[in-house]
């Protein structure tokens, strides 16, 4: 068994239902079992591509990250969580769009991968408070203060 960390995110349409109808998915998976998960928090978006700019336009994000103990590859991982993504009507019309529901591989035990699918660990994961605040509450030894200082300008509010 190998532990992944799942990173969830959604700001279209009921986006906290759609985390939690995620997390029940993940929870189903073959061969996989769901371990800590974080609390739901709502996040100002960023624009990936200009790490810089304080929000990107559109709604808030809801986000949050999860543990699972998979016996399954990372590329078959990586086709379940797709096909929650299509369970959820995910479209992808444009470059960072809004979306009711991404689902990200961020970790995959130790594993370095870098194919044409998938880049693990998360390329911009650590550019990130919205993926390093959840990942810090459920995996503290996995980021650093440094780390998460690095990105605590970014608006994070945890959710109760
Ligand atoms: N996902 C993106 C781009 N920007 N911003 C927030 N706050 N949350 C996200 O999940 C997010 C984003 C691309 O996947
Ligand atoms: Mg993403
Ligand atoms: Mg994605």
């Amino acid at each position: 068994m190998v532990t992944a960390y799942v990173a969830l995110g959604a700001n279209l349409g009921d986006a906290a239902a759609a985390l939690r109808q995620a997390i029940e998915s993940l929870q189903g998976l073959p061969s996989t079992v769901l371990g800590r998960r974080s609390a739901l928090y709502k996040t100002a978006p960023l624009d990936s591509d200009c790490a810089d700019k304080p929000r990107a336009p559109g709604d808030d994000y809801i986000n949050a990250v999860v543990q699972l103990e998979t016996a399954l590859s990372a590329p078959a991982l990586l086709v379940q969580l797709q096909q929650i993504e299509q369970q959820a009507g995910r479209q992808r019309p444009y470059r960072n769009a809004p979306r009711t529901l991404d689902l990200d591989l961020l970790l995959y035990g130790s594993a370095s991968i870098a194919s044409e699918q998938l880049s693990v660990p998360h390329p911009r994961m650590w550019q990130r408070a919205f993926v390093l605040v959840p990942l810090a509450e459920i995996a503290p030894d996995l980021v650093s203060p440094a780390q998460l200082q690095a990105v605590a300008d970014q608006a994070i509010e945890r959710l109760a």
